[in-house]
C-alpha cells in the first residue's frame, strides 16, 4: 500500500479520525460482507462505502483480524471481475499458450513476443519482459512453461513497484495538502476528484474542490453535483471566467480556512494544445502564491482504453507540468491492463489510484502487488469456470 497521507492522518486528526473513521468507511461495505476491516497505513481507505450521506450503522469494533479477511477476499474478487476484460486479453492468452505445453523452446518464445507486443504493453516494456523471460530459461531456472508465467508476473511486479513512492513525502509541515489534477478532456478528472473526495472526506479530513476547469457551464456544475454528493465544498467562478484567478481564490480559501485537502479540477482541450499548457503552468505558479510549497501533487489522469495515447499524454503533460501521481481510469472497461505496467516501467510517475467503474466507491488505492495478482489469477479462475 502506498500509505497516502499517512503522515497527515497520524497528525493532528489521528485521534478524532484515524481509527474512527477507516473503521467507518471499512464496515459499511456495500452489503458484500459486514465485517469491519482496515487498512494500515492508509488514509484513504480503500473499502467499498455506501452513498456519502448514509449514516453507518454502528458495528464491534475489534473483533478485526479474523473478519478481515473475507472482506479483503471480496474486494479482491471484485477487482479481479472489473479487470476481467485485460486478464481474458492478456492473461488468458498466456494460458492458453502454456496449456499443454512439456517445454519452453523457440516457437514457444516466438508466441510469447507476439503476445506480450499485442498486450498495450508497449514496445520496450514488452522487450525487457521477453528478455527477463529468456534470460531465466538461459540460467536454466526454467523448463515448465508454468514456470514462466510467474517469471513474468514478478517482472511486471517490480515495473509497478520500481516507481511506486509514497505521496507523504511531500506533505507539507502546515497548511493544505494540495492536489491539482490534470488530463485530457473525458479521461475522468473530475469523476476521480468526486471519488478522492469521498475517500477523504470519510477519513475525517476537510476537503475543498475548486471548479478550474472554467470553460464548460457543464463542467462547474459537474463538479458542484459532485461536491454535494459527498459532502464537500466547492469554490466556482462564473462560466468562462479566468481559470487562474478561480484557483487564486480557491486556494486561498483553502489556506485561510485550514482544510486539510485541497483538490483541483483543470480543463482538458486536447493536450496538442500548446494554450492548454501554457494555462496549466499559470494555474501551477498561481497555487503557489497562496501557499508555497503547493502543490503537493500534480496528479495526471489518464483513461487506461486509449492505451498507448495514455503514454504520450503522460510525457507531454510531465513536460509542462512535472506530474508526481497517476491516476488510471475505466479498467473496468479495457483489454489494455498491461498499460499500468508500461506507464510504470517507462515514466517511474507512481500510480496513486485506479478507477474500476463510474461509481464513488470505484476508486481503489493502487497496490502493486493486489493488481498483478487480480491480473494473473483472472486466468486461473476462467480455467475453474
Ligand atoms: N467505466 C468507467 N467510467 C469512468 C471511470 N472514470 C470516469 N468514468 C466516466 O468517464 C466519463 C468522463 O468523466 P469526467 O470525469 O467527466 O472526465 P473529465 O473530462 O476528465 O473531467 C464519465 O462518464 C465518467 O462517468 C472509470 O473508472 N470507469
Ligand atoms: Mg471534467
Amino acid at each position: 500500500m502506498l500509505g497516502w497521507f499517512k503522515k497527515k492522518l497520524s497528525g493532528k486528526k489521528e485521534e478524532a479520525a484515524a481509527e474512527e473513521t477507516v473503521e467507518t468507511a471499512d464496515r459499511v461495505d456495500a452489503g458484500e460482507e459486514s465485517a469491519p476491516s482496515s487498512t494500515p497505513g492508509t488514509l484513504v481507505p480503500d473499502e467499498v462505502a455506501p452513498p456519502m450521506k448514509e449514516p453507518a450503522e454502528s458495528d464491534e469494533p475489534a473483533e478485526a483480524e479474523e473478519q478481515k479477511k473475507p472482506q479483503r477476499r471480496s474486494m479482491f474478487q471484485r477487482l479481479q471481475k472489473r479487470l476481467g476484460k485485460s486478464r481474458n486479453h492478456f492473461v488468458h492468452r498466456l494460458d492458453n499458450l502454456f496449456r499443454g505445453k512439456k517445454k519452453i523452446d523457440q516457437e514457444l518464445l516466438d508466441e510469447l513476443e507476439e503476445i506480450l507486443i499485442t498486450a498495450d504493453l508497449g514496445v520496450s516494456t514488452a522487450m525487457d519482459l521477453l528478455d527477463a523471460a529468456k534470460d531465466s530459461v538461459k540460467r536454466q531456472e526454467l523448463n515448465d512453461p508454468q514456470a514462466l508465467k510467474k517469471v513474468l508476473r514478478d517482472k511486471i511486479l517490480s515495473f509497478l513497484q520500481e516507481s511506486n513512492q509514497p505521496a507523504e513525502l511531500v506533505l507539507p509541515e502546515s497548511g493544505p495538502f494540495v492536489i491539482m489534477v490534470v488530463g485530457v478532456n473525458g479521461v475522468g478528472k473530475t469523476t476521480s476528484i468526486g471519488k478522492i473526495a469521498a475517500k477523504f472526506a470519510r477519513s475525517g479530513q476537510s476537503v475543498l474542490l475548486i471548479a478550474g476547469d472554467t470553460f464548460r457551464a457543464a463542467a462547474i456544475d459537474q463538479l458542484k453535483i459532485w461536491g454535494e454528493r459527498v459532502d464537500v465544498e466547492v469554490v466556482a467562478g462564473p462560466p468562462k471566467s479566468d481559470p487562474s484567478s478561480v484557483v487564486f481564490d480557491g486556494v486561498a480559501k483553502g489556506v485561510a480556512k485550514d482544510y486539510d485537502v485541497v483538490i483541483i479540477d483543470t480543463a482538458g482541450r486536447l493536450h496538442t494544445s500548446v494554450n492548454l499548457m501554457e494555462e496549466l503552468k499559470k494555474i501551477k505558479r498561481v497555487i503557489g502564491k497562496n501557499l508555497s510549497t503547493a502543490p503537493h501533487e500534480v496528479m495526471l489522469v489518464v483513461d487506461a482504453t486509449t492505451g498507448q495515447n495514455a503514454v504520450s499524454q503522460a510525457k507531454l503533460f510531465n513536460e509542462a507540468v512535472g506530474i508526481t501521481g497517476l491516476t488510471l481510469t475505466k479498467l473496468d472497461g479495457t483489454a489494455k491492463g498491461g498499460i499500468v505496467a508500461n506507464i510504470c516501467h517507462e515514466l517511474k510517475i507512481p500510480v496513486r489510484f485506479i478507477g474500476i467503474g463510474e461509481q464513488v466507491d470505484d476508486l481503489r488505492d493502487f497496490d502493486p502487488e493486489e493488481f498483478v495478482d487480480a491480473l494473473f489469477s483472472v486466468g486461473e479462475e476462467s480455467d475453474s469456470v
